[in-house]
């Protein structure tokens, strides 16, 4: 098989700096280094040396450092330079690298060889990402986590689990009279019931550092006049939005991106729901309900101090896209006289609340995180992304039907839904990943990682 190109990127960020590093992967690395240096360096050494150019002229003066394969980030050889940084030192080195047959590498491309040679899953892979992006120290925690492997080490601990059950079953399948012998129904209906709370622990912290990570979309929608920008100043803390006691104030999509206790919120006002002869406030009302459709929870605000109007939400509520999760606020109460509350047990929730006064808004930033599943404080969260989830669901999907079948005996059926089990979570890693998803997530990440 041919050896694939020796790839060259800037790795360090563009713009003006100490230190600018420039990276090198590939079979060609050490014809390259004698070439540019005039040597081959000790291995992991660092080492002060001019960097040459075609004429033997020094572009720059700083450390080499080689590292040659398999012991390196890609896996392959790797030549690290670090130079002064500044947009026109890194670029003349790039220019003599793709001169000496180097090929500019694509955005990922290290992390991708990195994986293809078995020194990282894409989990890690991810992980890298996401430390890279962290907003928060949480979400740097938990990317650190799952970056050092302890995501991936949770998913093949399951994946062990899996394989126990399939030989043993698979084993039973085979000699069907010895069944009953080394197969007690109620010991596998019990691994079965520790490999399902297993899938629930990795979730939950999954979940938590999904939310970090990506935070909730919240969409604040409902009739005009109802206070829902009134309640984006409330959440925020500052006059964002214009509030004014005309219906149809808001007529753009205003977005404010906040922090409920380490939380991301991505809070979003909308213009009032209603149709309107005005093509302008139409237009808004359009692009509320486009909102609605993208949102990981609705605030639907209903004026309860509404003088005459039929207290009809139910109605107001059939009108929103289905699936999305929905807390039914009633504003105003400082008008009404009733008193803050949160009744967590109707669906959908409810809250009474003041967006004028801020009485009860404290109930609704708990219930915002407690509806999240987000955990206050340190929890052990493990950098995820939507994807990783999905396939978690999936595969407990998979091992919950799979007791279905224990239960009927119908053992092939139970093999192969532990099978699918396995091909979900092997998604996660990227044992199982179609070569179209593993080419978008690495070309994702940034140029030289
Ligand atoms: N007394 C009282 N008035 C409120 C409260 N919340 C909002 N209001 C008033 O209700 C009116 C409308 O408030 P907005 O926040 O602009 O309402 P909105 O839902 O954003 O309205 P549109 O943008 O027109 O859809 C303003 O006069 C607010 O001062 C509240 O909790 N109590
Ligand atoms: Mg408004």
């Amino acid at each position: 098989m041919d050896s694939p190109d020796t790839i060259a990127a800037v790795a360090s960020a563009p713009g003006r700096g100490a230190v600018g590093v420039v990276r090198v992967s590939g079979a060609q690395v050490p014809q390259i280094a004698v070439q540019m240096l005039g040597f081959l360096p000790a291995p992991r050494f660092a080492q002060l040396t001019n960097f040459l150019d075609a004429a033997g002229e020094p572009i720059d003066r700083g450390l080499a450092l080689y590292f040659p394969a398999p012991f390196s980030l890609t896996g392959e050889h790797v030549l690290e330079l670090q130079a002064h940084g500044g947009t026109l030192v890194g670029d003349m080195l790039l220019k003599r690298l793709l001169e000496m047959g180097c090929r500019m590498a694509r955005p990922g491309e290290f992390s991708e060889r990195a994986f293809l040679n078995g020194k990282i899953d894409v989990a890690q892979a991810e992980a890298i990402a996401d430390l890279i992006d962290a907003g928060t120290t949480a979400a740097a925690r938990a990317a650190v986590r799952s970056m050092q492997g302890e995501f991936s080490a949770r998913i093949h601990a399951l994946q062990a689990q899996l394989t126990e059950l399939r030989s043993a079953v698979e084993a039973a399948i085979d000699f069907p009279d010895e069944e009953l012998d080394f197969l007690p129904g109620n010991l596998l209906q019990d691994r079965i019931g520790n490999i399902l709370a297993a899938f629930d622990s990795i979730t939950a912290a999954a979940r938590q550092g999904s939310l970090l990570r990506e935070g909730l979309n919240v969409v604040i929608a409902g009739r005009p006049n109802a206070g829902k920008s009134s309640l984006l100043n409330k959440l925020v803390g500052d006059d964002i939005a214009i509030v004014t006691d005309q219906p149809g104030t808001t007529r753009d999509v205003l977005r404010q991106h906040l922090h409920l206790d380490g939380l991301p919120l991505n809070l979003i006002d909308t213009a009032g729901l209603r149709t309107t002869a005005d093509a302008v406030e139409a237009e808004g009302v359009r692009r509320a309900r486009n909102e609605l459709q993208r949102a990981d929870r609705v605030l639907y605000i209903w004026d309860a101090a509404r003088a005459g109007e039929p207290q009809d939400f139910s109605a107001a509520l059939q009108e929103l896209p289905h699936g999305v999760p929905v807390t039914l606020v009633f504003n105003k109460i400082d008008l009404t006289g009733a008193a803050p509350a949160i009744d967590e047990s109707s669906s959908p929730a409810r809250i009474f609340l003041s967006a004028k006064t801020g009485e009860g808004v404290e109930l609704l930033r708990t219930h915002l995180k407690a509806s999240a599943g987000y955990l206050s404080g340190e929890t052990g969260a493990l950098s995820a992304r939507r994807r990783h989830l999905d396939a978690l669901a999936r595969a407990k999907a998979c091992v919950a039907q799979a007791a279905v079948h224990l239960t009927a005996r119908t053992l092939e059926l139970f093999a192969e839904e532990l099978r699918r089990a396995q091909l979900a979570l092997g998604e996660i890693t990227g044992e199982f990943t179609s070569d179209d998803l593993l080419g978008e997530i690495f070309s994702s990440f940034c140029i030289g990682k």
